[in-house]
């Protein structure tokens, strides 16, 4: 029987397992998604369509990918909107599906701008059905893609009423996605290499959440005894209270950073961004990377060794080698591949780290220091079944030092270019993906300007997670001077909460709401808090704070002299 391109577009998407779309609030599949049981989650603007998408294929790691859906074609506000949003998930390496009206036949060059030309820039792959019987064929290229090597988002474009095929003449199965190994010589190569360095370190990337490699980076590391390093982005791949991790960002990554003669990468581009560590004295270390996207190799540093491929593919081969060796051949590190030397230092090293913040953690100030509100919530919630995220600013840079992440994707970082406002979309994502996790987003008080008006959305779709506003008066990393005379007093405060009270805001939108201005009602609030994401209900948690510019620093590429 002959269905309609939209409802073709909508039985794929079941048979790829597509459990929602979100939406904002029209697009030419939305009726054939309704008419087919997909339920739709309706947020209050495209960006934030594209941003909880985006935030379910990152907290799944791809195994769910998200799909969302918004207003193109003649009208294209929705894309328009939209374009951040996309341009973020490409940035950051996100396989999200956004599919779009697509401008109706002849009507080429009725824009200002060319619709179908402005994405190639911030999309992976762009696709336009213009045929109803070509609706598998671009489906398919869409998920093989989404899948399939580096992720990135896709745009799907469908004009309306473009009308009916023969599911049985053009069919359609689930496409798996597919991984290469890489070659075997670079694997032994690579292998010799990491067996003789003395200080190796591991500095793995979101890619092996993508590549499902955690156990195999678990497996690697115990091998070979190296401090593993995550990428803001990687937090939460490798347990960050097993003896050999030395977390994201801080002294202990920069020292071990510095020390290391062998950087194994794994999963990462290696670029040079602002918020990770770059690697001191590169030109004197070994680098060894394996990447599934040949464009990141030799691009940020000269690369010893490269293993194009899978990550979990990759792990797996070296452990094999290693391992085969490891008995016979003795490392430079010493006779036995347990080493006991390393896992102290890295205890000492984490144990004087942990005293430069306990006290922070443990703060009586008043207005309240951000990191009693971090010590506190990590007190309250559940490590081992909970997520957590930051937004931009100095919540991205506090928690990312100070947060232990316990379980895979207990934590989201983000954002080689973080844009204010994506923490409600991964919160919200991740209760969708793990509803019997508590779900927690800390924003400062620029990120709250874009979330406000999607609060509505989670009331609405009873998605019960917390929003912690970390309420310092102003935008903190963009106080007086920081951009050179001239721009203060007028670009770096805001409203205090008596005159401009979002908790109120979040209230009258149906959240559940309170402000925290002692130190002692942190923990019962949260407590509240939770208890009303249980029954399903959104909470916002407004905490008076004081600014508090400390963190984790990052290490430098310059080099340090060593003895
Ligand atoms: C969409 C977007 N625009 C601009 C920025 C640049 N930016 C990063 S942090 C920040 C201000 C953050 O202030 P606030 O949310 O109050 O957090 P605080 O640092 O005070 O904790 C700005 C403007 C951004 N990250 N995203
Ligand atoms: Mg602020």
């Amino acid at each position: 029987m002959r269905v309609s391109a939209a409802t073709g577009i909508a039985r794929i998407l079941k048979q790829e397992g597509v459990q929602w779309v979100s939406t904002f609030p029209v697009c030419c599949v939305n009726n054939a998604l309704g008419e087919e049981g997909i339920p739709m989650i309706m947020m209050r603007d495209e960006r934030y369509a594209v941003a909880i998408a985006d935030a379910l294929s990152r907290v799944t790691g791809g195994k769910q990918i998200g799909v969302c859906t918004v207003m193109g074609g003649l009208n294209p506000a929705g894309l328009q909107i939209a374009y951040g949003a996309l341009a973020q998930a490409f940035e950051d390496s996100s396989p999200l599906l956004c599919i779009a009206d697509g401008m109706p036949p002849g009507s080429e060059g009725s824009l200002h701008y060319d619709l179908t030309r402005s994405f190639h820039d911030v999309c992976k792959w762009v696709g336009h059905i213009n045929e109803p019987e070509r609706v598998p064929e671009l489906m398919r290229r869409a998920f093989t893609y989404l899948r399939t090597g580096r992720p990135g988002p896709v745009l799907i474009t469908v004009p309306r009423a473009l009308g009916e095929y023969d599911p049985e003449a053009y069919p359609y199965w689930p496409v798996k996605g597919w991984h290469s190994v890489p070659d075997p010589t670079d694997v032994s190569a690579a292998a010799k290499e990491v067996l003789a360095a003395k200080c190796p370190l591991i500095y793995a990337g979101e890619g092996v959440f993508y590549a499902d490699a955690l156990d195999e980076l678990r497996q690697f590391a115990e091998l070979v005894q190296a401090p593993v390093l995550t990428t803001l982005k990687a937090k939460s791949a490798f347990p960050e209270d097993h003896p050999l991790s030395i977390g994201v960002r801080g002294e202990p990554a920069v020292h071990f950073l510095e020390a290391c003669d062998l950087v194994f990468a794994i999963g990462t581009s290696l670029s040079v961004r602002h918020f990770r560590h770059a690697i001191p004295d590169a030109a004197h270390k070994v680098i060894v990377q394996c990447t599934v996207d040949e464009l990141d190799v030799n691009r940020s540093y000269a690369v010893r060794h490269a293993l194009v491929g899978d990550a979990k593919l990759a792990l797996r081969a070296l452990v094999g080698k290693i391992a085969a060796q490891i008995g016979s051949v003795v490392s430079s590190r010493g006779e036995t591949h347990r080493n006991g030397a390393l896992v102290a230092e890295i205890a000492d090293q984490k144990a004087q780290f942990r005293a430069k913040y306990a006290p922070l953690l443990a703060s009586d100030e008043v207005p309240l220091n951000p990191y009693r509100v971090y010590g506190d919530l990590m007190k309250v919630i559940d490590p081992h079944s909970s997520f957590v995220t930051h937004d931009s600013g100095n919540t991205r840079d506090q928690l990312s030092t100070v947060y232990q992440a316990l379980i895979p994707r207990g934590f989201l970082g983000w954002g080689n270019v973080s844009t204010l406002g994506f923490s409600l979309a991964a919160a919200a994502a991740a209760k969708l993906a793990y509803p019997q996790r508590q779900c927690l987003n800390v924003t400062g008080d620029a990120g709250v300007g874009y979330m406000l008006g999607n609060l509505e959305a989670l009331v609405r779709h009873e998605i019960g997670v917390t929003t912690i506003h970390i309420n310092n008066g102003g935008f903190a990393g963009y106080g007086p001077g920081f951009w050179g005379s001239g721009h203060d007093p007028y670009t770096c405060e805001v409203c205090e909460h008596a005159v401009a009270d979002m908790s109120e805001a979040a209230r009258a939108m149906g959240c559940y709401a309170e402000d925290i201005v002692q130190p002692t009602e942190i923990v019962p609030a949260l407590r509240r808090a939770l208890a009303e994401n249980e029954a399903g209900r959104p909470a916002y948690l407004e905490f008076i704070c004081r600014q508090y510019p400390v963190f984790g620093a990052w290490a430098s590429p310059a080099t340090r002299a060593k003895a």
